[in-house]
């Protein structure tokens, strides 16, 4: 059975704009980002303020989503790509930044998650949320991701 559009009103659906270097921006939900495989993560990290938090997690990997709207560099060559920053932001204007090289299988390979549920809990209304399971500290785990900017543009000459 459909929604009524009372119950849509009442429950809005989070959007992620994904811009910059990219050959196919897009927005999406955390519906859209359910077409990508899920990967699971089970995730302890401190907080400098409430101490050792654990969560599960589960999404696509941000590698293939961000790969998937085709950054700006020449994928044969990989050393084009160590230009390349990921700038994450939510809602509440939280931002981490990430490079490219950090999620890339060639290079660090980080299994880093655009999370679409935490401890199996839905996050359709809040948006994904920023998993890296490397991370010792939890700052990095921007929740409500509402925008994802990737820069091919980072040079130390420029
Ligand atoms: N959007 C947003 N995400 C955020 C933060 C924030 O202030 N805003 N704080 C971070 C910090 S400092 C920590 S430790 C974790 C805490 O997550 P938890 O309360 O779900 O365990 O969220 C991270 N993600
Ligand atoms: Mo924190």
């Amino acid at each position: 059975m459909s929604e009524s559009l009372a119950e849509r009103a009442s429950q809005p659906v989070a959007e992620l704009a994904l811009t910059g270097d990219l050959a196919h921006p897009a927005r999406l939900t955390v519906r859209h980002l359910r077409a990508w495989p899920q990967h699971r993560a089970r995730v302890s990290f401190e907080c400098a303020t409430s101490g050792v938090r654990h969560h599960r997690f589960e999404g696509p990997l941000l590698h293939e989503v961000l790969s998937g709207a085709a950054p700006a560099f020449d994928p044969v060559r990989r050393k084009d790509r160590l230009r390349f920053l990921i700038a994450v932001s939510g809602t509440d204007g939280h931002h981490a930044l990430l490079s490219w090289a950090e999620i890339d299988p060639d290079f660090a390979g980080a299994p880093v998650l655009l999370a679409l549920s935490i401890d199996s809990s839905p996050l359709d209304r809040w948006g994904p949320q920023l998993v890296l399971p490397q991370d010792r500290c939890g700052a990095r785990h921007v929740s409500g991701v509402d925008a994802i900017r990737v820069d091919g543009g980072y040079a130390a000459w420029a």
